[in-house]
């Protein structure tokens, strides 16, 4: 049997659903640990991929740069590979089933099991835990909403999303024991280690790279020219070993900086961290080739962004079937969990 990607289904037998927020333009972490494997995902599945926009009212931010970086983020995923031919791809607040499925979700999840997410007591913990968002807190619970609508079976996602992915299948399981079977359990399918599901800020290899929460020099964008992405790299952090045999290795607890630097150009190019790492000697070699698989990479998603940013009508046309496509699924999902829990039917 012929196996696609990071899943065990079989071709055309799942349903796929993945989101990203527009809080800023995506990253290479965020095209390593889960945006190409979207693009691989839509041939060989029934593929749901949205730009999540209420997820990004969690945390503070301007309302036109939220509207203008929603277009930037549509744009770029199309650029990046994504074709509405193959894909169904959509902004998550265009599909309004996604915020009243979450209230539903909301009523069979835990204060206690939202306050152990790690992701919430990390972003919390820089504003001070009493001033964030009750919709920070809930987060999670949406983005369950996101996956169950579509009977998602496979979530593409990076590393630090596998506890949300978790309590996702712990509160479809708690719905399903209590309302009767109303969900899919979906499984996450994240990259195996060394293949990009974690990559790390260029500056502090012990903390991932981010749209939000990282160093700007530490962050490789998407639509960063070969200049600054030569220089980010030239400066990213490694350590103090001299250069010789062993130097460079795959050894992401003791060597974090020289690791990311050889997962980067693994996943970049398809080969094993191991194999990479033992064919280089010095940091300085290892950052330039680095860099050019980076910028390799980037070019043609950037041509496409270029081309595609000329005529924006073609994106909001792409969005406008995506959410029709997309509330046609949620909506019949929508009305199953209503019925399933008891709400009267509306009339009419
Ligand atoms: P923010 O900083 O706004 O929280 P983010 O950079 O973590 O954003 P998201 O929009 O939350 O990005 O994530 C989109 C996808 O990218 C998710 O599947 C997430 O797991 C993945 N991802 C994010 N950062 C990394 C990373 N450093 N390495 C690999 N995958 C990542
Ligand atoms: N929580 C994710 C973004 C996200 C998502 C989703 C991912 C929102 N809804 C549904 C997969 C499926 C994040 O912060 N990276």
């Amino acid at each position: 049997m012929r196996r696609v990607g990071l899943g065990n289904y079989p071709l055309g037998v799942a349903t796929v659903l993945s989101g990203i927020q527009p809080t800023a333009a995506p990253h290479l972490g965020n095209y390593l640990g889960a945006l190409r494997w979207w693009v691989e995902f839509q041939d060989a599945h029934d593929a749901y991929y949205c730009v999540v926009d209420l997820h990004a009212l969690t945390v503070a931010g301007d309302p036109a740069e939220l509207t203008r970086a929603t277009t930037t983020m549509a744009t770029l995923l199309l650029a990046a590979g994504l074709d509405p031919g193959r894909c169904t791809l959509f902004v998550q607040s265009h599909v309004p089933e996604h915020a009243e499925l979450a209230w539903l979700l909301e009523c069979t999840a835990s204060m206690g099991e939202l306050a152990r997410m790690t992701q919430f007591k990390d972003k919390a913990a820089r504003g001070g835990e009493g001033s964030a968002r009750v919709g920070l807190f809930a987060y999670p619970v949406l983005m369950a909403a996101d996956i169950l609508l579509y009977d998602a079976n496979l979530v593409p996602v990076g590393d630090d999303q596998r506890q949300h992915l978790e309590l996702t299948r712990v509160l479809a399981q708690r719905w399903n024991t209590r309302y009767g079977q109303t969900f899919t359990v979906p499984e996450a399918a994240i990259a195996p280690p060394g293949k990009g599901a974690r990559i790390m800020d260029l500056q502090d290899p012990r903390r991932k790279m981010s749209k939000t929460a990282g160093s700007p020099a530490g962050t490789v964008f998407l639509l960063d020219d070969p200049k600054t992405v030569e220089h980010k790299l030239k400066r990213a952090v490694t350590d103090t070993d001299p250069p010789g045999p062993g130097a460079v290795r795959w050894d992401p607890e003791h060597k974090p900086g020289v690791s990311n630097l050889v997962e980067l150009l693994a996943a970049l190019t398809g080969r094993q961290p191991e194999e990479v790492a033992s064919s280089y000697q010095s940091y300085g070699r290892l950052k330039s080739d680095t860099a050019q698989a980076v910028i390799a990479t980037l070019e043609p998603v950037q041509k496409r962004y270029r081309e595609l940013s000329e005529d924006p009508g073609v994106v909001r046309s792409v969005l406008a079937t995506g959410a029709e496509r997309a509330r046609e699924v949620a909506s019949r999902t929508l009305a199953r969990a209503r019925q399933a829990i008891g709400l009267l039917p509306r009339q009419g």
